[in-house]
């Protein structure tokens, strides 16, 4: 298991909630979804319709900053590039902003999120737990777990790079656990 847990993490058995500030209330009979922002086609579904994408499964480890890492994870939903399908960015689109009921926010590369990034809505074959961002949150295996952005109501779609909640409170803009990127350069020394 040593090559799966990257360095300065401990294996969990559990999937502990982590959630800055309190768990937002959602309903889904009023639901939004957005795509926005460098589009061609700007997006709004609502939860029957997001439900009507194709669905994919994905099995991927976590690994949240405090330490903790939980491996294979079953998670369903819509993959980035089903969803951007709809959407069409436009050529300048180079990044991406989630967001999410409550408020919180973090960035991406367009690339890392067409590569990786998965609209989940099933965690182990249930629906996702209320603290865990049900009914809908980003999974993006590759990066620490605050790029995992739960309760997510939208997508925005920007030119240039701009930091999410904990980017601008200190954690690292590309946050690769086998790099320990956990922290931005300039703030650890
Ligand atoms: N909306 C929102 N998403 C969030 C967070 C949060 O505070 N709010 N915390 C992040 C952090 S730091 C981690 S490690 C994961 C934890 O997911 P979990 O609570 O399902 O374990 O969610 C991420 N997504
Ligand atoms: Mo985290």
């Amino acid at each position: 298991m040593g090559d799966r847990v990257p360095p300065g993490q401990f294996l969990s058995n559990k999937f502990p909630v982590l959630t800055y500030g309190s768990t937002p209330k959602v309903d889904l009979d009023t639901w939004k979804f957005r795509v926005f922002g460098l589009v061609e086609q700007e997006v709004e579904l609502t939860w029957d319709q997001f439900t009507k994408l194709t669905w994919t499964t994905v099995t991927a480890d976590f690994h949240c900053v405090t330490q903790w890492s939980s491996l294979d994870n079953t998670w369903e939903g819509v993959t980035f590039p089903d969803l951007m399908a709809l959407a069409q960015p436009k050529p300048e689109a180079k990044f991406v902003m989630a967001h999410c009921f409550g408020g919180y926010t973090t960035n991406l590369p367009l690339e890392v999120a067409m590569e990786e990034g998965l609209l989940v809505h099933k965690q182990d074959g249930e629906p996702l737990g209320e603290g865990h961002g049900w009914p809908l949150r980003l999974i993006i295996p590759s990066r620490y777990g605050w790029k995992s952005a739960k309760w997510l109501n939208g997508i925005e779609l920007i030119a240039e790079d701009a930091p999410g909640f904990w980017e601008q409170r200190g954690y690292n803009n590309n946050a690769d656990p086998w790099k320990e990127e956990r922290f931005w350069p300039e703030l650890t020394h």
